[in-house]
């Protein structure tokens, strides 16, 4: 049986080669707006049998490709694995969110933390992405991803989400050197975990910063830069054909994009605070540029989710000498479980068709 002929047109665009359309994926594309991931979920019982159950997480991570030509799979599973496998004890309360059991809040708690084992502890994640691999065929490359360490940190300093984080604000500002325990700790994780999977299978990686943006400058380039610097320094990718492309994506990441563009990574996934044009001025090249649609447009009519995607597509190209290459079309964040899937539907079909002015 011949194997059926690889769409890489995410790859190709993720190292500024030529591509016949923008490629396009969303932040999570697997999720609760579908009916039949809200039926795989309700089998499983919960959000982590789901996510701790290979052949589970393989069937939510190909829902989204069934129903739309996404250009890209990404793994099915969620930053705060990492976490766990420290010893920190996930769980969800119903209605809540995702929480720990246990908390950092100081050195002795940041010295009691575990080294995860990505063949024990996270063996589920290495298991998941072969079998991903395996049933994609080809199809389309398969994403694996992981926290970054500031935003890791946050949850773990926290105990679970925050509206201000005001504990870990506190810890940066009263005991910085507990914080740059735990974030050394954590970035070796992160770096161990993201190596694990690629060897695994995964070919592009992406790092989630989603809360860099809530520290103010000084310390978003004390607490989150300096740790994907050293990330996008560090990680190994492959070589050639097989070389794995590192996205950072950094929620409020606008600010920074020169220095995250010279951190050495492959690619910046940017929210909707930034036009596309203006960032491929500001990162010169250095990097491809993956975003950024305003989520929020998904509950516009079709032909107004076409209107918005022409804009970002047309001011991204105007600004690369008429050429699409070297971006990537994403949302600016993730989906939402209220949207529409007829309406990612038409954004799929709406970057596809896009020719350019
Ligand atoms: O009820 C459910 O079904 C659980 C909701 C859910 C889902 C669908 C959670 C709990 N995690 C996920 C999957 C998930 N998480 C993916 C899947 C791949 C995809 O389709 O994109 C990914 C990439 C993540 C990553 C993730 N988890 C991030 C970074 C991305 C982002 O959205 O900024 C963050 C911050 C989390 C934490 C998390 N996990 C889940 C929830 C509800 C949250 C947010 C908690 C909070 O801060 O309030």
């Amino acid at each position: 049986m011949n194997a059926p002929p690889g769409n890489d047109t995410f790859l190709r665009a993720l190292r500024r080669e030529p591509v016949p359309y923008t490629p396009v994926w969303l932040m999570r594309q697997a999720g609760r707006y579908l009916p039949e991931y809200r039926a795989t979920r309700a089998r499983a019982g919960s959000f982590l049998a789901m996510a701790k159950t290979p052949e589970l997480a393989c069937e939510v991570t190909l829902q989204p490709l069934a129903r739309f030509p996404l250009d890209a799979a990404i793994l099915f599973s969620d930053i705060l694995t990492v976490p766990d496998a420290m010893g920190l004890g996930l769980y969800f309360a119903e209605g809540e969110g995702p929480r720990f059991e246990r908390t950092v809040r100081s050195m002795a708690d940041v010295e009691a933390l575990g080294t995860p084992d990505m063949e024990t502890e996270l063996r589920y994640v290495m298991d998941a992405v072969r079998l991903i691999r395996r049933e994609l065929a080809g199809k389309v490359p398969l994403i694996g991803f992981s926290g970054s360490p500031w935003t890791l940190a946050c949850y773990m300093v926290e105990g679970g989400g925050s509206e201000n984080f005001a504990r870990i604000k506190a810890m940066a500002l009263e005991a910085p050197a507990t914080l740059h325990a735990l974030l050394r700790r954590v970035t070796d994780a992160v770096i161990a975990y993201l190596d694990a999977q690629r060897l695994a299978g995964a070919q592009a990686l992406q790092v989630f910063d989603t809360w860099g943006g809530v520290l103010a400058p000084h310390l978003y380039r004390e607490f989150s830069l300096p740790y994907l610097v050293e990330i996008a320094q560090r990680l190994p990718r492959g070589e050639g054909a097989a070389k794995a492309p590192l996205i950072l994506f950094g929620k409020g990441n606008g600010p920074y994009l020169e220095e995250l563009a010279a951190s050495g990574a492959e690619a910046l996934g940017i929210d909707w605070t930034v036009a596309l044009g203006e960032a491929r001025r500001r990162t010169g090249g250095r990097v491809a540029l993956q975003g950024n649609l305003d989520p929020a447009t998904l509950y516009a009519p079709p032909a107004v989710i076409a209107r918005e995607a022409a804009r970002a597509l047309d001011d991204y190209a105007a600004a690369n000498g008429g050429a699409r290459e070297g971006h990537v079309f994403n949302l600016g964040h993730g989906m939402s479980p209220d949207m529409a899937p007829e309406h990612v539907a038409a954004l799929v079909e709406a970057v596809h068709a896009h020719r350019g002015r």
